[in-house]
């Protein structure tokens, strides 16, 4: 199996690391700056006799060599400085991606695109629009992290080990995030029998600014060690075509009530994408706080160079 990885920057760069010591495929990883992604490469070649794993690993400024991938991660683009939303990234990251996707149509017409770049969800839709891909095979990375974020915080709330959570998070990957309590338990046990309506409030909050908060710890650029895991899981699942539940950023066609347009919302992954979008029953608060993330991923949509 052939990976590409487009973007060497920190979420790439982890990501194709992952990827190569789990031997989930031959990873080509790619940046538009020359000699970054070649020496990341060689580095993470290097590793191999200390962690004594066979893996294969090339760096390359030159897109033409995702040529035939079976799947292609991309990771390309700004990532968000302290106080910036990542809407604010909209304009800068869609003329990036856009250059990026047409490559993929040409080089890599058969792949499975998962996308990263942010803000997640108006990139999803572009690059869907861009490639004219089915929604099976070109969906984006963002909510399960979110609801790994939201598992660690209820870890670390009740102080059970994370490994008993189930967490669940749908919406937009940003302030239109939408964490399920009905959905989320520990060992079985829904949260909302284990936390009161307050405590849940508050984590959901957590949840939610969870990202910002990394950015203003670091000073400069934003989380990766969690997103590259995100990434992959998920490639793990496509490679192994495990067909697990995940919350991924998939374009809607009438589900929940949504059309034509990508967010969050839990879905079944197996080697050929996409198998099923899974339609949760909602409350009609969470499903009014969808349709209002919604809304505002629409009008964002709008500034798309379409
Ligand atoms: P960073 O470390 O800056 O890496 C980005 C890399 O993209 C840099 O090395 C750039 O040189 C490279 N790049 C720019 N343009 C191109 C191009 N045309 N072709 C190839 N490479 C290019 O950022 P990062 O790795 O921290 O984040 C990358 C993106 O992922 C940003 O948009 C982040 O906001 C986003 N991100 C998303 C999540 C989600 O959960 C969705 C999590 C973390 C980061």
């Amino acid at each position: 199996m052939k990976i590409s990885v487009i973007g060497a920057g920190n979420v790439g760069s982890l990501a194709a690391m992952r990827i190569a010591q789990e031997k989930l495929g031959n990873v080509v990883l790619v940046d538009v700056v020359k000699g970054m992604a070649q020496g990341k490469s060689c580095d993470l070649e290097d590793a191999q006799m200390l962690l004594n794993v066979d893996y294969s690993i090339e760096g390359t400024d030159d897109i033409t060599k995702i040529k035939s991938s079976n799947i292609v991660v991309v990771t390309a683009g700004l990532a968000r400085k302290p106080g910036m939303t990542r809407e604010e990234l909209l304009l800068k990251n869609s003329e990036i991606l856009k250059n990026i996707c047409i490559s993929i149509k040409n080089y890599a017409p058969e792949a499975i695109v998962i996308i990263v770049t942010n803000p997640l969800d108006l990139m999803t839709y572009l690059a869907l629009k861009i490639t004219g891909f089915k929604r099976e095979k070109l969906f984006g990375m963002g909510i399960s992290l979110d609801a790994a974020r939201f598992a660690n915080l209820i870890s670390k709330e009740l102080k059970v080990p994370i490994t008993e959570i189930e967490a669940c998070v749908i919406g937009s990957h940003g302030e239109g995030m939408v964490p399920l309590a009905e959905f989320s338990s520990v060992k079985g046990t829904s949260l909302l029998k284990l936390l009161n309506q307050e405590k849940i409030d508050e984590l959901f909050k957590k949840t939610v600014y969870r990202g910002a908060e990394i950015v203003s710890l670091l000073g400069s650029g934003s989380a990766f060690f969690a997103p590259s895991a995100a990434i992959a899981q998920i490639v793990k699942i496509i490679a192994k075509d495990q067909k697990q539940v995940i919350g991924v950023c998939a374009s809607l066609s009438g589900e929940y009530g949504i059309d034509d347009i990508c967010t969050g919302v839990p879905a079944r992954i197996g080697i050929n994408g996409i198998e099923q979008i899974i339609e949760l029953k909602l409350s009609k608060e969470n499903n009014n706080l969808l349709i209002k993330a919604v809304e505002s991923i629409r009008s964002l949509a709008k500034q798309l160079p379409l």
